[in-house]
């Protein structure tokens, strides 16, 4: 079971009302201009009006329930994670625990068609969802970086040909909160709320998280406080990463958040994107984010090399500041 400190105990005042929500079918200025605020502000926000069709979601939703219904020893054929495949409560090698499973594939259409033999019985189906979904979002990762760029007069697709390089390290996640059925209460005997997934910040450039109806989302504000983010049929989450805070010089700040488990009487599953550059990508700050007004915040350094320490960490660890100039 994980639980948390008592100084980010979370607590029912602090509601999504003050989360952005950007509204993707406006005039493309009003767009960027809200997303860069949104980003500076949070490092977070929602999307509506994004365009993405519903049997693309519903069908890859359906593939995950299939997927987590499954007796535990099938499920496990498709695991340990190696960080790929499937995995059950632990994070990662070194991470923490979490009251969930999930799968983790690479996101590209021929690993997800090697892995998806391992996953469904009916192979074909399950790795056109899941391809479709994941091109999908993609684009609308893509989407969203234009938006950036712009809004940071930064040159055109300067953050999106990143993810769009052929040899990206992006990757798709799908997270199975089952009920939390243990004698145990919302809170911990420290008062702290127990954890589905642990507080952590996403170390690639942008998260694109989609959940069914079943809440249990929480993002952590300048303010010092968590804010919970209750799901919506309608919406998309959007997460500034690690990466993102680094090209953009800390103009961005990276989004902290956390799952708390889940005491509903239904399964909570979420599904997120994290579109990531090639291992040799240099994430120095771009242009526009650097002046002699605003010196360089990071030492030059690769997005393999970052992945190398956070992956070595624990979920949850900074390791953001061993890249930073003094
Ligand atoms: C957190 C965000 C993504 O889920 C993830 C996770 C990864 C994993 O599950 O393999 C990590 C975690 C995440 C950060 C620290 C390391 C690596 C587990 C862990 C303990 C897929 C990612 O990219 O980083």
């Amino acid at each position: 079971m994980v639980s948390v400190s008592p100084t980010h105990h979370s607590s029912e005042e602090h509601q999504s009302s003050s989360i952005p929500t950007i509204d993707m079918s406006l005039d493309r200025y009003t767009v960027s201009k809200k997303i860069v605020q949104a980003c500076e502000d949070y490092g977070f926000f929602k999307l509506v009006n994004h365009g993405i069709p519903n049997h693309i979601i519903s069908s890859m939703e359906e593939q995950s329930y299939d997927f987590f219904s499954k007796p535990a020893w099938e499920k496990q054929e498709a695991g340990p994670p190696s960080p790929f495949g499937y995995g059950c409560k632990s994070i990662g090698l070194k991470g923490d625990m979490g009251e969930l499973e999930y799968i983790l594939l690479e996101a590209n259409p021929a690993s997800i068609s090697r892995r998806s033999t391992t996953m469904s019985t009916h192979p074909k189906k399950f790795s056109d969802a899941v391809t479709e979904y994941v091109q999908t979002i993609r684009d609308l990762s893509c989407e969203v970086l234009d938006h950036m760029a712009q809004g940071l007069q930064l040159p055109d697709k300067s953050l999106s040909c990143l993810i769009k390089d052929n040899d990206n390290d992006s990757c798709f996640r799908v997270n199975h909160y089952p009920p939390f059925e243990a004698n145990y209460k919302i809170t911990n005997s420290m008062n702290c709320p127990v954890v589905g997934f642990g507080e952590h910040c996403d170390p690639q450039i942008i998260t694109i998280l989609r959940s069914n109806h079943v809440g249990g989302l929480q993002i952590y504000s300048k303010e010092n406080h968590w804010i919970s983010v209750p799901p919506h049929p309608a919406e998309f989450c959007v997460f500034v990463g690690d990466a993102l805070q680094v090209l953009t010089n800390k103009r961005f700040l990276s989004a902290r958040h956390r799952v708390l488990a889940n005491f509903s009487k239904q399964s909570r599953i979420s599904m997120m994107y994290f579109g990531a550059p090639s291992l040799a990508a240099s994430l120095s700050c771009l242009p526009a984010t650097n002046s002699p007004f605003q010196p360089r915040l990071y030492r030059h350094f690769t997005w393999g090399e970052y992945k190398k320490v956070v992956y070595s960490g624990r979920l949850g660890e900074q390791r953001l500041h061993f890249f930073e100039l003094s």
